[in-house]
């Protein structure tokens, strides 16, 4: 088993899909998490300047879904069948325009921009979350497959991070996602790993 260290700011956010994974999985990992003042030095030791980065054996690697979909690999997370594995991807990266949406907004340091970017999210955010949620009920109460995969992992990991950026619970109004959370962080591996892990800002 190779040795594993992740790099990331001390937050949820990008870095908690990958902690699931590592702990879904059971595999090891040293969970580096840097000061933020720290952050301008370790920037310029960093393949393209962002982090999460991953230490495989010492050798570093980016981008956080590249990092989850090799680790779902290894553990049996990532699809029963080529089709499978693509409708996750799709998922996943579905889950990060959403993502995308809302920090687009939650970032925006222009207040005018901001109000509008907040408004025009209010709409935009409703719409990825019933067709998350309709897709959820049609498979069985996971994301593909009926069955648990990293798109999961990733969306309930994230989840912290979209409500603190959108300032509401953004699943409280959609069922099949508040029972998949549910889910999700009350499997004991995962659950063991919440009850352990830093508090950081973005965790209820
Ligand atoms: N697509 C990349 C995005 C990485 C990214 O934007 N990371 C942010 C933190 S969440 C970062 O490193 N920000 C600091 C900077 O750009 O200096 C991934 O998923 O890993």
């Amino acid at each position: 088993m190779p040795s594993y260290k992740l790099i990331y700011f001390p937050v949820t956010a990008l870095g908690e899909p990958i902690r699931f994974l590592f702990s879904y999985a059971g595999i090891k990992f040293v969970d580096e998490r840097f000061n933020e003042e720290d952050w301008p030095k370790l920037k310029l030791t960093m393949p393209f300047g962002k982090v999460p980065v991953l230490e495989v054996d010492g050798k570093k690697i980016d981008q956080s879904v590249a990092i989850c979909r090799y680790l779902a690999k290894q553990c049996g997370l990532a699809g029963k069948n080529n089709w499978e594995s693509l409708e996750i991807d799709a998922t996943v990266d579905t889950i990060h325009d959403l993502r995308a949406n809302i920090a687009g907004f939650h970032y925006e340091s222009n207040k005018q921009a901001k109000e509008e970017k907040l408004k025009a999210a209010k709409e935009t955010v409703p719409y990825y979350l019933e067709r998350l949620d309709a897709q959820v009920k049609k498979n069985g109460g996971y994301f593909v497959g009926g069955t648990l995969t990293w798109a999961d992992l990733t969306f309930v990991g994230l989840l912290d991070y979209l409500n603190h950026m959108m300032n509401e619970e953004i699943v409280e109004k959609y069922e099949n996602l508040k029972q998949l959370q549910k889910k999700v962080e009350e499997l004991p591996t995962i659950k063991s790993w919440i009850k352990k892990r830093p508090s950081t800002m973005y965790q209820n």
